[in-house]
């Protein structure tokens, strides 16, 4: 398969005004016919009429073509298995498709297909192609109308984008619809659900006092697990009017819950499709993360109306237009919902772990990649998180009002139009008089950037200098590199631990704007030697390297008024901490671990006034993840047996605290998903995380005192969690018997039984092969469903990170093998799934030959371009 090109863009040769669709779904046959408007794109075409070339997809059968009323026959029109190119004489014609799909064969979850019993669509990014022919691209932006017509008793819920405006049954038992989409849109916002499913409603009225019908779908035995999802749905809706002035403009907001569904969620229009796993909660089914997890995925979803939907795409290459901003935009939704700090560290936490990762490695691709083979490769944390990064600088840049100002044009200079990543800076720039050309390269430029960071002070003249040096690791196809525009907040904290004024106004943060390969910059006045705090609240995502001792950490720990730093300070010192223990390990030295780890963990556990959710954060070790990204050579083994002893010495040092912090965390209240209670539920569990590293029957019994006791599924997993990954020898039995007591209450429950499969395989512990194939044969795994394959085979393969990358390469064979057969069932999934094994020049040389090994048995199988792409670029 070929790659294509961004600098290859054109408009297309046609625009399609009006799309009329006709769904008969009948069990193994469903007739499509569509009726398209064209009209000749004058700005390409004045007087010669290109041939029509519309996108389709080999599963579909063709069963009628007819252009002005006129059949066609094979002879007059050219299908082959992804085009279907039809001669035109006209500027302005109609054209009537018929396609004929089995959408209970499609297990790719593209297109139509089946999801337990109902039917269901997702089209982003090329998936209408598999519906009917068409110009499948988002700058190809239309007038919808679908009419769905099926059996009543099987279907009685028919829904499509936009208002029902029609609705009527025939004499055979089948009903039908017929909605009505007012806002043009590309085909990859169309959606369609039939089922029988129920439903919970609500009513918004929007700012200017229009009501609108709220309704989120699901199947009857999940009815109960909707109050959640609708209560942040509103929530969403205020804060996009408050904010950003941004009102909802159809009548109906449908949410649809399905169990099978390769992504979270779906934002088509009027009609967001959501993996049940993102929509679901109540106190005693979900945890605490998982609720959040909801808010926040509701609210972006919600927020594409305007950021996505309304202004749309040009094309797939500049995806990060819609996704970076809205996520931006959701993150700043949970922030104003929950603590701001928390809600950053979380990001960067993550971003950190596992951008950073994909940025150094062989898929690392600018946030506005220039070529693709397969756009669903390209729906990544680069796209989605670091695309919202530099929103977030824009925003730190022009400052809050200045940001309004600048979506305030963006909005209304773009509404109904499918745009680029220019114009969304551009509406910032004009907005603001600012120039952000220099910027614009944060789209460009692939892999994170490294800021050195160096200082001096000159005590005779009270002047503090700060040196800072860029550069940017070469990523696939991009060997130089020009300096970025870089957003730096600092502070300067005195000897004292005070912080100083550093900006005009004297603020005690300021933004310094790094722009060249080396700059200086200089602080006058400076009585004594400052300790710099540098990228305040994580101001861009770059690397940053500066020289801090373990004092120094300690002293920042304390004394920055910046939540983020603190939480950054106290992750550098267990860093650091672990990676001198990996080096003791390496060389065979006797462990022991820095007492000064010891004494800040100390401190944190008896800071009485703390906010608890930083303390949770704080006391929170670095990931392997993120411990495997700082070392040249990962050293798994040593990476986990480091952590895993800095756990278990801190367990032993500071067992009394910790005892006593989770007894008064203990304490039995009504559930409530809000900041506070989750905070307090969060330390309470990390302290029993700890405390269940200890050997003992004494806190073993603890766990399990909480897990029998717990009325929420928040606390009753964490217990589980501790039992399972603290297990030493002596636990493993209690840890198999509290997973089958889980396992008998919670059965019935498709997303706990998720939960119950990731538990027991992600950690080193019980998490064995062995396990996971075992697994693989129990009931209520589903080779089938993305969310089972993502719970056993994904959990185990990302985050048991010891058993995966196991000496024998048995981890390595089982992936690839998963990997060859999902191919041929879900592409998408396959190629996500793959990630693990793309990393594998990071490894040590025995490793390193394993891990290609797997690509090249898996490259030599007939693949999907989704596999393709992922392989041939790994092995590049
Ligand atoms: N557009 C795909 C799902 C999402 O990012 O909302
Ligand atoms: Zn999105």
């Amino acid at each position: 398969p070929g790659a294509i090109y961004l600098k290859d863009y054109q408009e297309p040769d046609y625009w399609i005004d009006k799309t009329d669709l006709s769904f008969d779904l009948v069990e193994n046959e469903t007739r499509v016919t569509a009726r398209l408007q064209f009209r000749l794109n004058q700005d390409r075409h004045n007087s010669q009429l290109p041939p029509l070339v519309l996108h389709g997809n080999a599963d579909m059968k063709l069963d009628l073509v007819k252009v002005d009323g006129v059949e066609l026959t094979p002879e007059q029109y050219t299908l082959t298995s992804e085009t279907l190119t039809l001669p035109i004489s006209s500027d302005r014609f109609e054209t009537e498709i018929v396609s004929v799909l089995a959408p209970q064969d499609n297990t790719s979850m593209e297109g139509l297909y089946k999801s337990g019993g109902m039917y269901c669509t997702q089209c982003e990014a090329e998936g209408f192609r598999r519906i009917t022919w068409y110009l499948d691209r988002p700058d190809v932006m239309s007038l919808f109308t679908t009419r769905i017509t099926a059996d009543k008793a099987k279907y009685p819920v028919l829904l499509s984008n936009g208002n029902c405006i029609e609705q009527g049954e025939t004499e055979d038992g089948r009903h039908w619809k017929v909605w009505e989409d007012p806002f043009k849109k590309p085909a990859y916002l169309f959606a369609l659900v039939a089922g029988n499913l129920v439903s919970v409603e609500d009513t918004f009225t929007t700012q200017s006092g229009r009501d609108v019908t709220l309704q989120i779908f699901t199947e009857s035995h999940n009815i109960t697990k909707c109050d959640h999802a609708m209560r942040s749905l509103k929530q969403s809706m205020r804060w996009d009017e408050e904010v950003y002035g941004r009102e909802y403009d159809l009548d109906i907001f449908m949410i649809v819950a399905v169990d099978d569904f390769n992504m979270g969620a779906m934002e088509n229009k009027g009609l967001n499709i959501f993996n049940s796993s993102c929509v679901l909660a109540r106190a005693d089914t979900a945890t605490d993360a998982t609720f959040q997890r909801i808010e926040a995925i509701v609210a972006h979803e919600y927020f594409h109306n305007w950021s996505g939907n309304r202004v749309t795409c040009r094309d797939w290459f500049q995806l990060s237009l819609k996704e970076g901003f809205t996520v931006f935009r959701d993150s700043e939704f949970s922030a104003d919902m929950n603590s701001r700090t928390v809600k950053r560290i979380e990001d960067v936490n993550h971003l950190r772990s596992a951008q950073f990762a994909e940025d150094a490695g062989p898929m690392a691709h600018p946030v506005r990649p220039s070529s693709f083979i397969e756009i669903s490769n390209f729906y990544t944390l680069t796209v989605y998180e670091k695309g919202a990064e530099i929103v977030r600088m824009i925003h730190n840049l022009v400052g809050k009002d200045g940001f309004r100002k600048g979506s305030d044009l963006y909005f209304e200079r773009h509404d109904g139009q499918a745009v680029t990543c220019e114009d969304f800076v551009r509406a910032m720039e004009d907005a603001n008089g600012v120039d952000l050309s220099q910027f614009m390269r944060w789209y460009t430029q692939a892999g994170t950037p490294v800021l050195d960071v160096a200082d001096s002070y000159d005590a005779d003249n009270k002047r503090y200098v700060l040196e800072i040096t860029q550069s940017c690791p070469t990523t696939p196809g991009q060997e130089e590199k020009e300096p970025f525009h870089i957003p730096l907040g600092i502070g300067l904290l005195s000897p004292a631990g005070v912080n100083l004024p550093v900006g005009d106004k004297g603020e005690t943060t300021t933004v310094l704007e790094v722009r060249e390969a080396s700059q200086q910059f200089v602080f006058e006045n400076m009585a004594e030697r400052p300790l710099p705090s540098l990228l305040r609240g994580f101001s861009a995502p770059v690397r940053l390297n500066y020289d801090y001792s373990r004092e120094d950490l300690l002293f920042l720990m304390r004394h920055d008024e910046d939540g983020f730093n603190r939480w950054d300070s106290c992750q550098r010192l267990a860093t650091d901490t672990i990676l001198d223990l990996v080096r003791d390990i390496q060389a065979a030295n006797p462990l022991s671990l820095d007492s000064r780890l010891i004494e800040a963990w100390r401190e944190l556990l008896e800071d009485e006034t703390a906010d608890k959710a930083m303390v949770a954060e704080m006391l929170s070790l670095p990931s392997e993840q993120w411990l495997s990204e700082q070392m040249a050579v990962i050293d798994v083994y040593a990476i986990h047996e480091a952590r895993e002893f800095v756990r278990g010495e801190l367990a032993k040092s500071l067992s009394e605290p910790l005892q006593s912090l989770y007894r008064g965390l203990a304490v039995e209240k009504p559930y409530k998903p809000e900041a506070e209670d989750i905070a307090e539920r969060q330390l309470k569990n990390i302290c029993l995380g700890y405390l269940t590293e200890l050997d003992t029957p004494a806190m073993l019994v603890l766990a399990e005192t909480q897990f029998n006791n717990a009325t929420n599924m928040t606390d009753q997993m964490a217990a589980l969690s501790c039992v399972v990954n603290g297990a030493h020898q002596s636990a493993l039995e209690k840890a198999d018997a509290l997973l089958s007591a889980f396992h008998d209450q919670w059965k019935g429950d498709a997303n706990v039984m998720d939960m119950w499969l990731s538990v027991q395989v992600s950690g080193a512990r019980m998490g064995s092969l062995e396990r996971v194939k075992k697994l693989m044969e129990h009931p209520v795994f589903d080779y089938r469903n993305p969310n089972k394959l993502r719970s056993l085979i994904g959990a185990f393969c990302m985050r048991n990170l010891k058993r995966f990358h196991d000496l024998s390469g048995e981890g390595y064979a089982f992936l690839a093998d998963n990997i060859i057969r999902l191919d041929k069932q879900n592409p998408q999934i396959a190629a996500r799934m793959l990630t693990p094994l793309t990393r594998w020049r990071r490894y040590d040389e025995q490793r390193v030959g394993l891990m290609k090994g797997e690509l090249e048995r898996i490259q030599a199988n007939e693949l999907s371009k989704d596999v393709f792409e992922v392989v041939s670029k790994s092995l590049a």
